[in-house]
């Protein structure tokens, strides 16, 4: 039934229309005018209807009506900077446009992104009276700058020819200078740990939050390390690691675990919540991942030392995924200090934790954890954004687009070619295309029972959640196939790894701290008791979507 779903695409095979789906998407934002938030936006570049991609043809269709009513919205809402729902992501600074570079390259479709390259150049500044989040323009701007100018400056341009005429580094540039407009975010903090948001022309905000979460703050090395690399100016690895270090120092001594939301003046944590969602996700990602990139031992050492203690204390029920006796493993939510747990629910952040585990080669639990993410989507047809383990029953009920479970099905399929892999992609994609799919898009699920729809994409759709459904189906793709070794930043973009970027001829700045990181093994231990100290729910980072519960402020 999968393979019927398929048609040739450049040589290979890939759902058609899933093609269609990422074109028709990515159209949408190519053809708008670069300033998603101003009132310009979505008028068309140059006067002239924009083009939707379609099965390798071009074709004129009006998109303006759709653009328009957005716009307004959008405008009015970027200039009440206290609203960080829109804000902290979306920067005034064509971030979808931004954000999909990358995923163009890999679909083989060099026009576009040869053209979307040069409307990136020509049109994107920086210099704007934008506050944003420092986590999400790393992620998702920065990152996707970088992952773009390596493709174009690849000698083997192994996705096609994706040079763009007369490049002088361009994309290096706007990242560096982005980059060094997030810098204040770093500086008058005693710890060391970055302010979470940054204006764009002015630094740090006068009544700035003194309280991050640990993935905003801890998750930034792998595009700031890339960076200074490329650049051989140790300026921004050397913060970002520092801000890691710091994050690391304030463990809990017992249990290894981090919290979920920090004071960066007095290190104090706020949120003393551990958990492998919101607020710590990429935390862990970017611990071996920037080992993964730079090859730093004491990256993989603090990596192991945390997943020890995730071994130890979130997970809870049977050693064996479908044998022996107690509940089938969960991974739960837990206070960092104690290690007793602190409320029943899980988030769909979670869902990315199967893929990490591909990564170091824990496939066994990762296929049991990535069945119990699926049989919630399917129930659902989406995953709802925080499912309540206990009742079996969502507690928030919207699903914004979120890639995490896409992520995890692809790695997986990637380690164990396992068809179930290939039917639970095209499960998924058929219910974006039932649930989602709207005239401009694709939509955040408002609620996932009633399938209601907001009046949002998160640029993330296109950057992770359609180029890992891509991918899952593109076996001869280039990530795949050309013997380049290739890998994902925590916003899906694609990076080589490559001897250049191990290079750190700086080195001597960063002290030798391995400490009580070193020598952790993988055992798991014994299932403590499932019992709740604590159901009420705590500050929280929610990549993309500010989520304000129990009347706490999201940092
Ligand atoms: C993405 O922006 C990144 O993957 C981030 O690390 C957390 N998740 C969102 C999408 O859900």
């Amino acid at each position: 039934m999968l393979l019927l779903a398929h048609r040739p695409l450049r040589g290979r095979t890939a759902p058609a229309h899933f093609h269609d789906l990422v074109c028709d998407c990515f159209l949408w934002c190519s053809s708008a005018r670069v300033d998603s938030a101003s009132p310009r936006v979505f008028t068309n570049v140059d006067g002239a209807p924009p083009h939707v991609f379609t099965r390798g043809r071009r074709t004129s269709t009006r998109v303006h009506s759709c653009g328009r009513r957005i716009s307004t919205r959008v405008e009015r809402s970027v200039r009440q900077h206290s609203n960080l729902n829109i804000n902290d992501v979306l920067g005034n600074y064509s971030l979808t446009l931004v954000d999909a570079l990358d995923t163009l390259a890999i679909m083989g479709n060099s026009s576009e992104f040869q053209k979307a390259v040069k409307l990136v150049i020509n049109t994107v500044s920086f210099d704007k009276d934008s506050t944003v989040q420092v986590f999400e323009a790393t992620i998702r701007v920065l990152g996707s700058l970088l992952s773009a100018h390596r493709i174009i400056t690849d000698s083997k341009q192994p996705f096609g020819d994706m040079t763009i005429k007369d490049y002088d580094n361009e994309l290096l540039h706007m990242a560096h200078d982005l980059a060094v407009r997030l810098l204040p975010a770093f500086e008058n903090t005693k710890t060391g740990i970055p302010y979470p948001r940054v204006n764009l022309k002015t630094g740090v905000p006068p009544d700035s939050n003194n309280e991050t979460c640990t993935a905003g703050a801890g998750s930034l090395l792998v595009e700031f390390g890339m960076l200074s690399r490329l650049l051989g100016d140790s300026t921004f690895e050397w913060v970002a690691r520092r801000a890691v270090k710091a994050l690391w120092s304030l463990r809990s001594s017992g249990t290894g675990l981090l919290g979920n939301v920090v004071n960066i003046q007095t290190g104090h944590w706020v949120g003393k919540q551990s958990g492998l969602g919101a607020g710590l996700d990429s935390f862990y990602e970017y611990l071996l991942k920037s080992y993964i990139l730079f090859g730093e031992k004491e990256d993989l050492d603090m990596f192991n030392a945390a997943y020890h203690s995730i071994q130890s204390y979130l997970r809870r029920g049977r050693e064996a995924c479908n044998e022996g006796e107690g509940d089938p493993p969960l991974y739960v939510n837990v206070d960092m200090f104690s290690g007793r747990l602190m409320n029943t629910w899980m988030d769909s952040l979670q869902a990315f934790f199967p893929g990490l585990q591909v990564l170091i080669g824990d496939v066994e639990d990762a296929i049991c954890l990535h069945a119990f993410y699926y049989a919630i989507w399917k129930r659902y047809g989406a995953l709802p954004e925080r499912y309540n383990w206990q009742l079996q029953a969502p507690d928030v009920f919207f699903y914004p687009l979120r890639p995490e479970l896409v992520e995890s099905t692809y790695l997986l399929y990637q380690a164990t070619k396992n068809p179930f892999y290939l039917h639970v992609g095209m499960d998924i994609l058929q219910s974006l295309e039932k649930y989602t799919k709207v005239k401009c898009g694709y939509a955040t699920l408002h609620h996932v029972i009633d399938k209601s729809k907001e009046d949002r994409m998160e640029s993330f759709f296109l950057s992770e959640t359609c180029k890992y459904l891509y991918l899952l189906f593109d076996e001869e793709n280039p990530v795949h196939k050309s013997g380049t070794r290739y890998m994902f930043t925590t916003e899906g973009h694609v990076v080589s790894v490559d001897r250049h970027l191990r290079e750190a001829p700086w080195k001597e700045f960063f002290p030798d701290e391995r400490g009580r990181a070193a020598g952790s093994s993988l055992r798991r231990p014994a299932a403590p008791d499932l019992k709740v100290i604590n159901s009420s729910s705590n500050v929280s980072c929610f990549s993309g979507v500010t989520l304000h519960v129990d009347g706490e402020k999201t940092p």
